[in-house]
């Protein structure tokens, strides 16, 4: 039985529903500390603060719950805007769910992120193993639960498995507080016909991944044998590179008329200090990952299925 926390967040909603596809729609709670969305529709929910141990240790023993996928966190724009807010949240929560995980015997998956790199990280084809001194209380809290992650399976086996994610890129929830949003809005303004005013400048290259990639790498993590995993901190995952101005460009092909501008604000900080390439030869390695989407076949999957959410087929 699997516990998704965090279920109403970009990352948490996709997860979800590949999920039930996976092991049934009532072999899985999806829960949050926010309300159910419309995109939850469907599924078992019910709501959970993670910083409730009482109530996360009642509703996995309720449920006999067997894994636990902890998405729950504060995202790394919106982290700066309440640090000791956001490290609370992120830390208490994890160490929560690695607690609950010693005592239950449970399998944990839990999302780090390119943010864990910092201003004097190698910024090109990003080593797994390399200097990590991340100048964001997201990248922070994900650095520092890495580690915590290693120290729960070295001390106590927790079995335990991370990937550091690059920025995710999907048309069917929305992204709450990241620097990497841009990617997702720039859709939703182009097939509404308006003008997109960026927030990072147009030649800022990130790494990428388009979500069914992102889900895909998920659970292949998940369901690789325990011996064949050699990172018990998280895996660098890769999936593409793109800067603003290449997407606006492959956008531009379906929307011939959409116009963008670039006004870059306190992000272009967050997105400057990140890697602009990452090297997952290990995550390739251990666990066969391979992405299936570039740039250009990307877009075109988002702009028909928004066309056809929106019902607006040309
Ligand atoms: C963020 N979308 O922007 C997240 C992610 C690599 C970016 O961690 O904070």
């Amino acid at each position: 039985r699997t516990l998704v926390i965090g279920s109403c967040g970009q990352l948490g909603t996709e997860l979800v529903e590949a999920l039930c596809q996976k092991f049934g729609k009532e072999n899985v709670w999806a829960t949050d500390i926010a309300e159910k969305t419309p995109a939850l529709e469907g599924y078992q929910f019910m709501k959970l603060d993670v910083l409730d141990e009482k109530s996360l240790s009642k509703v996995i023993k309720d449920h006999e719950i067997t894994q636990v996928y902890h998405l729950a966190a504060i995202l790394s724009a919106k982290g700066e805007t309440m640090p000791l807010r956001a490290w609370d949240i992120n830390m208490q929560g994890l160490l929560n769910v690695l607690e609950a995980a010693k005592l239950f015997h449970l399998k944990v998956f839990w999302p780090s992120s390119i943010a864990v790199f910092g201003p004097n990280t190698p910024q090109d084809n990003t080593p797994q193993d390399t200097v990590m001194q991340p100048n964001t209380v997201y990248g922070m809290s994900k650095l520092a639960g890495e580690l915590w992650c290693q120290y729960y399976f070295e001390k106590y086996g927790v079995d335990v498995r991370s990937i550091r994610y690059p920025g995710l890129i999907g048309w069917k929830s929305l992204p709450g507080g990241g620097t990497t949003d841009y990617a997702v809005e720039i859709f939703h303004k182009a097939l509404a016909g308006e003008y997109f005013e960026c927030f990072l400048s147009e030649q800022t290259g990130l790494p990428m991944m388009y979500m069914p990639d992102a889900v895909k790498g998920t659970l292949a993590l998940m369901d690789a044998p325990a011996e064949q995993l050699t990172v018990r901190t998280s895996y660098n995952f890769a999936g593409m590179t793109f800067t603003p101005e290449e997407i606006y460009k492959e956008v531009k092909k379906h929307f011939p008329q959409f116009e963008i501008s670039y006004k870059p604000d306190f992000r272009q900080a967050i997105a400057d200090s990140w890697p602009s390439s990452i090297d997952d030869a290990v995550a390739q390695k251990d666990w066969n990952w391979t992405p299936d989407y570039d740039l250009g076949k990307m877009t075109e999957d988002i702009v028909t299925n928004l066309k056809k959410k929106h019902s607006l087929i040309d």
